[in-house]
């Protein structure tokens, strides 16, 4: 015997009520048809047995109700069912969490508001900064200048050797009457006197009998005299060097000893001492000059020094 789908179909009839003369209620009801098919394996073509077969109201419980218990159907229900839920969800999930996004929205943009406001001052200050900045700049450039003249005033200029330039500005940091070269102030005079005479003037004046270090300065210094001197020959200059103490031996008004010098000519010094021996002191001071100023500042000569001549006295520049 083989297993199939039994389809049952029961149907109940109406009863029918009558009521009787006595009162007696009698019920016509006429019994319950049941119908049932059964379907075989696939494959087979079994009829279905019917209990009620030649029931003429059992025609109609024979019909199979389409999707009546279809899995195919029940399933589809199922997943509509489902998905619809989960939509749902989602929307009610979707609506809770709006009024939290809108509000970190809102945060959001009164953070940028707020941002905004700070970039706005800090653009503002730095505006204002950028001002104060070329002002300051401004002022730095008028100081440097004041500086520059300032350092332009307090610097003596380095005149040149050149005696006879009438360009040179007057130096402004030798006192009157002295004129200024390479950090030193020269006093010319104009009056005679004899070597230690000449020394304590120069000494009362602040400075010494000059002390000649270099060739430019004693070209500085035989140019300079070489202007003032007249064509008299013995219209010259004391300088501060003597070998009074030992004959030929030459010292400087300081102590120091003569390292360079600048003698006229091949014969000097000679220590003169007059044709016939009418200078026994014979010459220990030692002058210089020459009208115009001599080719390589060679102007020394060492004479008595008893002599009057002119002096140059030295002294350091105050600046
Ligand atoms: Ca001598
Ligand atoms: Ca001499």
């Amino acid at each position: 015997m083989s297993e199939g789908i039994v389809y049952a179909d029961v149907k109940f009839k109406k009863q029918q009520r009558t009521e009787g003369k006595d009162g007696a209620t009698a019920s016509t009801a006429n019994d319950a048809t049941y119908s049932e098919i059964s379907i075989p394996n696939a494959g087979h073509n079994q009829p279905s047995t019917n209990t009620n077969a030649g029931d003429p109201d059992s025609q109609e419980g024979s019909k199979v109700k389409p999707g009546g218990y279809d899995p195919v159907k029940v399933v589809l229900v199922t997943l509509c069912f489902l998905l619809m839920g989960t939509v749902i969800g989602l929307v009610f999930l979707y609506i809770s969490n709006l009024p939290t996004e809108n509000t970190e929205l809102q945060i959001l943009q009164a953070a940028y508001t707020r941002n905004l406001t700070d970039l706005m001052i800090k653009n503002r200050e730095l505006q204002e900064l950028q001002v104060k900045i070329k002002d300051l700049q401004e002022k730095e450039r008028a100081v440097r200048q004041q500086m520059e003249e300032l350092r332009k005033q307090k610097t003596a200029p380095s005149c040149p050797t050149n005696a006879g330039n009438k360009d040179c500005p007057k130096p402004m940091n030798c006192a009157k009457d002295w004129e200024y070269y390479e950090g030193k102030c020269y006093y010319f005079s104009p009056d005679e006197l004899t070597w230690a005479q000449s020394r304590d003037e120069c000494i009362t004046r602040g400075g010494d009998l000059v002390i000649i270090g270099s060739l430019e300065e004693q070209k500085f210094l035989d140019q300079k005299i070489g202007t003032k001197i007249t064509t008299e020959p013995e219209d010259k200059f004391w300088i501060g060097l003597t070998d009074s103490i030992n004959e030929n031996e030459w010292l400087w008004v300081d102590g120091s000893s003569l390292s360079t010098s600048f003698w006229l000519g091949n014969s000097e010094p000679d220590n003169w001492k007059g044709n016939h021996g009418e200078y026994p002191d014979g010459e220990d001071c030692v002058r210089m000059g020459e009208p115009g100023g001599t080719k390589e500042g060679k102007s020394w000569l060492d004479v008595n020094c008893n002599r009057t001549q002119r002096r140059i006295c030295e002294t350091k520049s105050p600046l």
